[in-house]
């Protein structure tokens, strides 16, 4: 594989699980110490919190002499590398666990078994008590902590850059199948992975006045300030002793305050207090009020202002000078939540170090690059002009001035199109809708950066040629696709040790350091005992997984049967809905005919809907009613399960995709991005059902479009049934199936008779269906019935399996990475 030029290990490993060496005895010895002061600081003696806290703190101790160790060598790589330091900046992280990460990483996990076997307690207990660190939605976050794993493993000079929330996205309760949202507290016991670096602290400013002094530089004078400060996270490499760190920022109130508190109006002293503190509160303010509107602009700025002057240090450290920042350095944003970065880079390299503005927007535009994650028109980010002059007032100079010189050039190359200038324009002057001025975000995104990808191939083709057909036009050479990629590390090696075994078997354990090699298994994908063995290992994944499902739920289900499982946020472009129709008719047509021979099935859903999102919550409540009447129903037993497991996260995940036969990636074509989770169930041998949407496409090119099971309209097809003028009605009166499922839930079948519960549900599919479930339907259930068939054939199944596996190796999000390096931070990008 071509990786970066990563700088030389410090030592590297060869085995397939990296041996601990002499660290060993280091970590058992730091173990024991904390794990003393832990039973000494405990009034509940040796417990599983004990050990796990103990271990951490242990490894945490062996991987900060790693962090030295990478820093120095970063610190020394000078102009002449080719590769620039990395920062990704993303108001997201969703890290999941990291005890069992670190042992793997270092090597370490037996030494620790063997330490707790002597003391009684189990390895797996200790590791279920760790909290999922959850500061993130979905597949944005999930895949900045890949990112962050490929860096480590690669070597690569980074930094990710975040906010230190307090509470993650939130814990998902259901109640008599309605979706409870409930905070998650995940910092109570304290992370011990956390290293407060009380020397990395710098200071935000928000409001006040700007004045421009003689020389015509500008000082602002804000009028609150936010101290933050900096908490490093740890990601390990496997295979050498580098590191990547995520630094988080947590607000502090600025002394500032201590003046009121001095003349003891103790209330304004405790306002700027609340004020800092709720930066940090949660990852997503509730956004329908203008309160939680201005914290989350303030959470961008804070998150941006904060990594970029640890940048500018960090620069002026190692260079002594600031004309090559762009050259050493390179800013990722992902998506345009931090999208203020290039306004913040001028005004620091111009009012702070006094910089003219041709040389900064030169350094700026060398540095900065973006990447977008949805189609979706409404979730362009815009913030009101009038936040802007109330919070950022000198970033709203400053991107005023990108705007003035950007037209300026835009008027030179295209004089005669005042409508295009207005389109690109980083200020949406809100003249059609008659409403407010507004910036922006991707606008000022796009003008600021050198590069900009999406995240698939046919997503990367659809951005130019939808929301961002105007700037395609203007800068066509900086659109690039990247696609996605997951960690092999947590998805495959840790996820499921036992296919990982299997697979060393197979074709050896190369495929652990370059995933590439995975294509080996091709060969062997007709080797009937090779087959026999990987459907042993999935049912043993999928009696864990039946084990999760009684224990929690009460509902018993058969390992014979099909795992067929969704698990994602709930949206309904994502369609669970589909889902829940397919299933709906699957049970109808088992109680017209019990006897008959069915392939069983268990569906598995997961995923939270957004607090305000009713539909979804609308779609939770309905996988709850429709299980429930379902699971108990006599004439339908092992034929038929469907269950919602509550409460995903990353560590859920970790356990069910080992365990599923059938993946379901069934977004409406052209509107998911990429997905990621479709690749983690391919590496873990799940075949797909999918739409030829984001990644699909590309999976099916790796492993053979006759090795996925792919149905439904095509984007194009898609794009041309809506501008014709769609009726989902037309569907639904020639098909009696699909008429007798919308019927079915219409008549309350599922809600003990109650017809309102569901009618906004119905009525959006009959009059509106944006996204074309009644246009895919009949497809979707002849596909369901194509994978009934093969399951049957359980040779052949297996014999797929591998085929799926054996294309996966090119989702690594190590690739991915590399060609981030390759295209977009490489010194080289800057050229041409
Ligand atoms: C996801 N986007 C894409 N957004 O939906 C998915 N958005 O197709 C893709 O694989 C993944 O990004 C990684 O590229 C998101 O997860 C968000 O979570 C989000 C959060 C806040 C505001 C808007």
């Amino acid at each position: 594989m071509n990786t970066p030029s990563a700088p030389v290990a410090l030592s590297s490993t060869d085995s397939a699980e990296p041996a601990a060496g002499g660290a060993a005895p280091a970590l058992v010895a730091a173990f024991e110490a904390a794990y003393a002061r832990e039973l000494a600081q405990s009034s509940h003696g040796p417990t599983a919190q004990a050990v796990l806290n103990a271990a951490s703190l242990a490894c945490r101790e062996l991987l900060a002499s790693r962090w030295a160790s990478t820093q120095a060598q970063d610190a020394k790589r000078g102009l002449k590398a080719t590769v620039r330091r990395v920062h990704y900046l993303s108001m997201e992280f969703l890290m999941g666990r990291a005890l069992s990460n670190a042992l793997a990483a270092l090597g370490l996990t037996s030494a620790l078994e063997a330490k707790l076997a002597a003391t009684g307690q189990s390895l797996g207990e200790v590791l279920e008590r760790e909290p999922d660190a959850a500061l993130g939605n979905g597949g944005l976050g999930r895949l900045a902590a890949c990112f962050l794993d490929s860096f480590a493993e690669l070597g690569l000079p980074s930094f990710g850059y975040g906010l230190r929330y307090r509470y993650g996205t939130f814990a998902q309760v259901i109640q008599q199948g309605r979706q409870l949202e409930q905070p998650d507290d995940w910092t109570r016991d304290t992370p011990p992975w956390e290293m407060p670096r009380f020397d990395l602290r710098f200071k935000v400013g928000f409001g006040g006045r700007i004045h421009v002094d003689a020389a015509g530089v500008h000082h602002w004078e804000p009028a609150e300030e936010i101290e933050a400060q900096a908490y490093d996270f740890i990601v390990p490499a496997h295979h050498t002793e580098r590191v990547a760190t995520l630094r988080q920022w947590q607000a502090t109130a600025a002394p500032i305050a201590f003046g009121a508190f001095c003349q003891g109006d103790y209330s304004r002293a405790a306002r700027h207090q609340v004020l800092a503190d709720a930066i940090n509160w949660v990852l997503y303010p509730d956004d329908s009020t203008e309160e939680g509107r201005m914290l989350r602009l303030k959470q961008e700025a804070f998150l941006v202002s904060a990594s970029l002057q640890d940048l500018v240090a960090r620069h002026l450290r190692e260079f002594g000078e600031l004309q090559s920042l762009g050259r050493a350095n390179a800013i990722h944003l992902n998506d345009t939540h931090p999208a203020l970065a290039p306004a913040e880079l001028m005004r620091l390299l111009m009012d702070e170090h006094g910089m003219a503005w041709a040389e900064a927007w030169k350094i700026t535009s060398q540095a900065i690059a973006y990447t977008n994650h949805t189609l979706m028109p409404e979730a362009l980010e815009t913030w009101p002009v009038r936040m802007f002059e109330v919070l950022l007032p000198r970033h709203l100079d400053i991107i005023y001035r990108i705007n003035h010189e950007f037209l300026v050039e835009l008027r030179q190359r295209f004089p005669d199109d005042e409508a295009l200038a207005s389109r690109v324009s980083l200020i949406d002057e809100g003249w059609g809708h008659g409403s407010e001025r507004r910036v922006r975000m991707a606008s000022l995104a796009l003008v600021a950066s050198h590069r900009v990808n999406g995240v698939a191939a046919l997503h990367s083709e659809l951005m130019v040629q939808t929301i961002f057909a105007d700037y395609a036009k203007v800068w066509p050479e900086r659109f690039h696709n990247v696609t996605n990629g997951v960690t092999p590390r947590r998805w495959l090696q840790q996820a499921n040790p036992k296919l990982s075994a299997l697979i060393d078997g197979a074709i050896g354990t190369e495929w652990r350091r370059d995933l590439a090699e995975l294509s080996k298994l091709s060969a062997h994908a007709k080797d009937g005992a090779l087959g026999d063995a990987f459907l042993a290992v999935k049912r043993a994944n999928k009696e864990r997984l039946a084990e999760r499902i009684r224990r929690d739920l009460g509902v018993v289900v058969s390992v014979d049967s099909l795992f067929d499982i969704q698990i994602k946020r709930i949206h309904e472009y994502k369609r669970q809905l589909l889902n829940l129709l397919h299933v709906i008719s699957r049970y109808q047509a088992i109680c017209d005919n019990p006897g008959a021979d069915w392939v069983p099935r268990v569906v598995v859903i997961a995923g939270k809907a957004a607090s305000a999102y009713q539909m979804a919550k609308s779609i939770v409540r309905l996988a709850h009613d429709v299980g429930r009447v379902i699971n108990s129903d006599p004439r339908v037993g092992n034929k038929l399960k469907l269950v919602f497991l509550p409460n995903y996260s990353v560590t859920l995940a970790e356990s069910i995709i080992p365990a599923a036969d059938l993946s379901e990636q069934i977004s409406t074509a052209g509107t998911e991005a990429s997905g990621t989770g479709n690749m983690k169930f391919g590496m873990n041998g799940a075949l797909t059902i999918g739409t030829w949407d984001g990644a699909n496409i590309e999976m099916a090119e790796h492993m053979g479009p006759e090795n996925m099971f792919v149905f439904g309209l095509r984007a194009d097809a898609v794009a041309k049934i809506k501008s014709l003028g769609y009726d989902p009605r037309l569907y639904v009166e020639q098909n009696a199936q699909l008429k007798r499922v919308i019927d079915a839930i219409s008549q309350g079948d599922f809600s003990h008779g109650d017809t309102e519960r569901y009618r906004g549900l119905v009525d959006n599919l009959l009059e509106r269906d944006p996204y074309l479930l009644m246009a895919d339907f009949a497809d979707y259930v002849a596909t369901q019935a194509k994978v009934d068939a093969l399951f049957r054939d359980r040779r052949g199944w297996a014999e797929r399996a591998l085929r799926n596996i054996a294309g996966m190796g090119w989702f690594s999000s190590d690739r991915t990475i590399t060609e981030y390096v390759d295209r977009v931070w490489s010194l080289d990008s800057l050229n041409h």
